[in-house]
């Protein structure tokens, strides 16, 4: 007899009862000896069985309910860490707190001993994260897919203020939050040829043939949301070889060989790529993507066949697949192949399914960062793909343009999948547009220069496939989890409801005039800045004050962000106080979070330069508390919820018309801090919502960028006319800063004779003065500090909940279903 299911129950002693039986039974540990990991360990596993349970009711629900699921498929996910996230969305934290202190525990303790699950680069993996907790959040039916990577994004140290990169075996001691699935495992087909076959009809079919078998063992990740009993999964991909894939060489006793073939097969999901703008054909990356696509996609068919017996047709109205850039694009020639080659559809109903079924959001528009295959390489990896993509390819340019544009081959060139010139190239952001019902960008400015610039001719054919969905931020970890001070005083005034309807936190509005609340909004602060001073003094060896300005840029390194243009400032604002040691400025400390790609020469050159700066400055006795610069080592997720509610100023100083979005500018918004940021991606939105009189906009707008590029931008003209500014690069390419003229050559040479790509001299003068008025109003804490109430109130629109809300009315079509306990 199978007794009945029993409920764990979540009281403090049902909870300690949890833990440790873990430690004792799964850990085989002492309660007296257990390690700190283990009561980690411990502590996970209790909270994971309290929510399995919502996992399974979650997807039977779905199934039994046969409504569409949404199949979000990404090369990554920037996840941080779980287990408080976990704890507050399910309203544990305070149990579990309780659980552990009466067993001699810190809970915070157990926090801080949790590595980060950092398989993403940077934005677009932290969105696919936030995403997974808005779904479950709001109730909607999805399943995330990716890669299981054994190495997520490198460690990053600083030796000699040089970037140095080491492996992240984030899950060398394995991962208490995932769960393998054996019986789903999937078999996928690589390189090989096609032959063309024909039935007993005389019609001919593709098959793909001779080609190497590759295995894909499934972990889930249960996704929990905040007040909701929708728990989701993160589905990710392991690479395995297949068993007896070399069964013959095996038995022939090449036993070692063969062995050899299986490490192989099994680096397919062994390391996250650390770029992103450019992987330039890189046959790895190419199996990658198509490993976890092919074992994601035959993962949702199969879930389509057991579930219903219902015609093709009907695999839209089951299935909406959401493309997270270009990555997984091949998944729109791999759902053809499934429905023409395996299940014998005609090739215009297929193709109707194909369209119906993708969505496609675009990240970037940086010409580099633009994915294309080389046709031959795509022809040896994926040869029957790339024969379904000159099909769709022909059909698109003989019906559809030639109907629009006839015999204009210009537009043929422009809009084709394959790009001819400088050899032949499968260009993924066409086949994304082509082979989706959707296209999206990721804020209206972008979506704008989307219609305008990149996919103008698509647009022009296609207009109502365009939309935009501005990107959003959970504000559970972005706020409750990360700041637990201001959401309890945040809940003190307007109630609790703001955490599923960010909306609500416009209610904040009026306590921006109310002194009291003020004065608790910035004891917060002072709170959180100096806990950063601590980790400031652990990390980097450097004192800094609390009561400094606390100046903020963290985000990937790249040129288009500028962390060169903030550098510039720093060392004129060096200048100045060397030159006018009573000029009454606020004391300043400068904070810099960041990886460089391990390949990118001028990023790393700059964080050196960074470095370099930071350390003359910070050890002259000249310039004191008033300035002082930190770039903390190893950016990641879990220090960026250190910093974001330090930060007194955001940077967001982009060039006009680079950044698709960021959302690193929402966080620190959220959190009481001020932007000082150009008119790019969404800080054209924030500027929006919280005010022009609350945010400090500077520079060039992106018609200015192009009428000043089109004119003829000489970054000379900027040096010789401006000596402030020709001071402080001649001095930063001296040998001042670490006794060699030469180290900081590529900086300059970037700035100067390799002609400035983004503008930085241009807008030099600008943020330059942007930054006078920022130490202007600080010196009004009082108001200051009312400003930064009114960003917190005013920044609900970027709660990720409503984006993915968006998605679900205007791309998916998904119903909510509520889970009940
Ligand atoms: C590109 C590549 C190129 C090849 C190798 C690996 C790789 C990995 C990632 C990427 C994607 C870069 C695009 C990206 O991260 N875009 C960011 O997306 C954020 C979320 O929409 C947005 O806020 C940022 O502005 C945007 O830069």
């Amino acid at each position: 007899m199978i007794p009945a299911p029993c409920d764990l129950g979540n009281s403090t002693e049902s909870l300690k009862n949890s833990i440790i039986n873990h430690v004792r039974f799964t850990l085989g540990a002492y309660v007296e000896s257990a390690s700190q990991n283990d009561w980690w360990v411990a502590t996970c596993l209790a909270i994971r069985d309290r929510v399995m349970d919502h996992a399974t009711k979650s997807r039977t629900i779905h199934r039994q309910s046969g409504v569409r699921r949404v199949h979000y498929l990404s090369l990554e996910y920037l996840m941080g860490r779980l287990l408080e996230n976990n704890l507050r969305n399910s309203g544990l934290y305070d149990v579990t707190k309780q659980a552990l202190s009466e067993m001699g525990k810190d809970l915070d303790e157990l926090l801080e001993s949790e590595p980060d699950m950092g398989l993403g680069n940077g934005g677009l993996g932290r969105l696919a994260a936030c995403f997974m907790d808005s779904l479950s959040t709001v109730n909607l039916p999805a399943i995330g897919y990716g890669i299981h990577y054994e190495f997520g994004l490198f460690r990053q140290e600083f030796i000699n203020g040089r970037q140095v990169e080491h492996p992240d075996a984030w899950m060398r001691d394995g991962s208490p939050w995932k769960i393998a699935r054996p019986s789903y495992r999937q078999s996928i087909q690589l390189y090989g040829r096609v032959v063309q076959k024909f039935d007993d009809y005389g019609r001919p079919h593709y098959e793909w043939v001779e080609t190497k078998q590759l295995l894909g063992l499934p972990w889930d990740i249960p996704i929990v949301g905040y007040d909701s009993h929708t728990v989701n999964v993160l589905r990710l991909w392991q690479a395995q070889a297949d068993e007896d894939f070399n069964f013959q060489v095996f038995n022939e006793g090449s036993y070692v060989e063969a062995l050899r073939d299986k490490a192989i097969a099994e680096t397919v999901s062994k390391v996250l790529y650390p770029n992103d703008s450019t992987e330039n054909g890189k046959e790895l990356r190419l199996v990658q993507q198509y490993f976890f696509v092919a074992c994601s996609l035959a993962d949702i068919v199969r879930r389509f066949k057991v579930g219903y017996t219902l015609p093709w047709s009907e695999f839209p109205s089951k299935a909406a697949i959401q493309l997270n850039d270009t990555h997984p694009a091949v998944a729109i020639p791999e759902l053809m192949r499934i429905l023409v080659d395996l299940e014998g559809l005609e090739w215009e109903e297929a193709w109707d399914i194909c369209q119906k079924t993708f969505s496609y959001t675009n990240h970037t528009l940086l010409p580099e960062a633009l994915e294309m295959w080389s046709v031959s390489l795509f022809e040896r990896v994926l040869p029957r793909h790339l024969q379904i993509i000159y099909e769709i390819n022909q059909r698109f340019l003989e019906q559809d343009v030639e109907g629009k544009w006839p015999g204009d081959n210009e537009k043929k060139r422009s809009l084709s999948l394959i790009e001819e010139r400088g050899g032949r190239y499968v260009r993924m952001a066409n086949l994304s547009v082509l082979g989706s019902h959707a296209t999206n960008g990721v804020a209206a400015l972008h979506t704008r220069l989307l219609c305008e610039r990149l996919f103008a001719d698509f647009y022009a054919l296609y207009p109502d496939r365009f939309l935009n969905l501005t990107n959003g931020i959970t504000f559970r970890r972005w706020l409750d989890v990360c700041n637990p001070e201001l959401s309890a005083l945040i809940t003190e005034a307007i109630g609790k409801d703001w955490k599923k309807d960010a909306a609500l936190l416009r209610n904040l509005d009026p306590y921006a005039d109310d002194p009291a609340f003020r004065a608790r909004y910035a004891q917060i602060k002072r709170g959180h800045k100096a806990k950063l001073a601590e980790v400031i003094q652990a990390e980097c060896g450097v004192t800094v004050s609390p009561d400094a300005l606390f100046d903020v840029q963290i985000k990937r390194l790249h040129e288009y962000k500028r962390q060169h243009l903030n550098l510039l400032n720093i060392v004129t604002m060096y200048r100045e106080i060397l030159d006018n040691p009573d000029a009454d400025f606020h004391p300043r400390v400068f904070i810099f979070g960041a990886k460089a790609a391990p390949g990118y020469f001028l990023a790393k050159n700059i964080i050196h330069a960074i470095n370099a700066v930071a350390a003359k400055v910070n050890n002259d006795p000249r310039v004191g508390d008033k300035l002082k610069v930190v770039f903390l080592p190893n950016y990641r997720v879990s220090l960026a919820e250190k910093i974001i509610p330090a930060a007194d100023l955001s940077e967001q100083i982009s060039t006009a018309g680079k950044e698709a979005s960021g959302t690193g500018n929402m966080k620190l918004a959220l959190n009481g801090s001020l932007t000082i940021g150009t008119l790019d991606g969404a800080n054209v939105e924030i500027e929006e919502e919280v005010g022009s009189e609350n945010i400090f906009i500077f520079g060039l707008t992106v018609e200015e960028v192009t009428a000043l590029k089109a004119k003829g931008y000489n970054p000379w003209d900027y040096y010789w006319a401006n000596k402030k500014l020709r001071d402080t690069i001649d001095w930063i390419s001296s040998d001042y800063f670490t006794g060699n003229a030469e180290e900081f050559l590529p900086l300059r040479r970037s700035l100067l004779d390799h002609g400035d790509p983004y503008l930085c001299l241009a807008d030099y003068q600008p943020y330059v003065d942007a930054q006078a008025k920022v130490d202007a109003a600080y010196k009004d804490k009082d108001h200051w500090m009312k400003m930064a109430i009114l960003n917190t109130a005013r920044v609900g629109k970027f709660s990720s909940d409503r984006t993915i809300l968006e998605y679900a009315e205007k791309v998916w079509h998904l119903p909510q279903v509520v889970v009940n306990d």
